[in-house]
């Protein structure tokens, strides 16, 4: 029995329900002040790269202007950069971290 009375049925249409994430990219820009050294190290502590990656991301950023630190849901990538800005700032470097939608 549906709302319209005895003989009407409600039909519910199932959409198929897997949904892909918006992905965005965390980056990192070059600059001439931040240390190397402190750049690898954000690298670590916040994105879990190995010394090895990390060091190769820096002179990649170091290189060509920017780079790629990780690819991450809304939340997280928003949570990284916040986290990266702050550590910066609070060493006094002009690092600069940015995130964009993949
Ligand atoms: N260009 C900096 C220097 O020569 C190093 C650096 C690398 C800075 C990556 C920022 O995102 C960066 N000390």
């Amino acid at each position: 029995r549906g709302p319209g009375g005895p003989g009407t049925a409600v039909i519910t249409r199932t959409k198929p329900q897997v949904k892909r994430p918006n992905l965005y990219r965390v980056l990192l820009l070059n600059d001439d002040y931040t240390p190397m050294d402190f750049v690898v190290h954000v690298l670590e502590r916040f994105f879990s790269k190995s010394r090895e990656e990390a060091n190769t991301i820096m002179l990649h950023v170091h290189h060509h202007g920017v780079g790629e630190c990780g690819v991450y849901t809304y939340e997280v990538a928003e949570t990284k950069v916040t986290q990266v800005m702050d550590f910066a700032r609070k060493h006094q470097h002009p690092l600069q971290c940015v995130m964009e939608k993949k």
